[in-house]
């Protein structure tokens, strides 16, 4: 699917990340094929039906505080608003693609945790990361841009070093539960990513308290539709 839309006015560096291939998926999360990451996000392409495979990770520290990262003003969908630790895609590539034991999808969690966050590969390996179920959802960012995706959902626990991407993120905070409450209710000039929204509405809080019995909270089989 190609539309013109132009992508001058952006910054170079994501600019050049929209060539990336994505996954391309059915409902079910079967692979159907590939096409640009610009592709995957145009509204356009997302209205006909246009669903791609991503993952979402939430990284706790040993303190049980969740990593928040605001996404940079730079990004072309969602600028500065703020979001769960890591998000991106699976590339379209053989170790990306790899489905047991959902090994493509943790390769892609590791690469863009150490490309946004600079967290080395030893500080979250990918047998540490709990996979816990995947989501289909649909967002709008703006007129143009948006996500539909079939997003798997990893936990990790970890305590890590931070050297952040400022082409990707402009802010992280460290916060505890009740912190994360207390900014949803009384936001102030926070704006949260609707993925984000919707995840910590539908899940989170549950999560978190369970964080010690994750295995309690796996849906490994099914894809929620939010
Ligand atoms: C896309 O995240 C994935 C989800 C789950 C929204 P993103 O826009 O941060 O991707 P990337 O970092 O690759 O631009
Ligand atoms: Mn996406």
């Amino acid at each position: 699917m190609s539309v013109n839309v132009s992508l001058d006015s952006y910054d170079k560096e994501q600019v050049k990340l929209m060539e990336e291939m994505c996954i391309l998926v059915d409902e079910n999360d079967r692979r159907i094929g590939a096409d640009t990451k610009k592709n995957c996000h145009l509204m356009e392409n997302i209205n006909k039906g246009l669903l791609h495979r991503a993952f979402s990770v939430f990284l706790f520290n040993s303190e049980n505080k969740l990593l928040l990262q605001q996404r940079s003003d730079d990004k072309i969908t969602f600028p500065g608003l703020w979001t769960n630790t890591c998000c991106s895609h699976p590339l379209n590539t053989p170790l990306e693609l790899k489905e047991d034991d959902q090994i493509g999808v943790r390769r892609a969690a590791q690469r863009k945790l150490n490309h946004e966050l600079g967290i080395n590969h030893e500080q979250v390996p990918l047998d540490k990361f709990s996979f816990l179920t995947r989501i289909h959802y649909l967002a709008p960012s703006d007129g143009i841009w948006g996500e539909h995706e079939v997003d798997y959902i990893l936990i990790i626990r970890a305590n890590v070093d931070l050297e952040v991407n400022e082409n990707e993120v402009k802010a992280v905070e460290y916060l505890s539960l009740e912190d994360l409450r207390k900014r949803f209710n009384n936001p102030g000039d926070w704006k949260f990513t609707p993925w984000f929204k919707l995840i910590s509405e539908k899940f989170l809080f549950d999560w978190w308290e369970k964080l010690n019995d994750l295995d309690e909270c796996k849906d490994v089989k099914k894809i929620h539709k939010l």
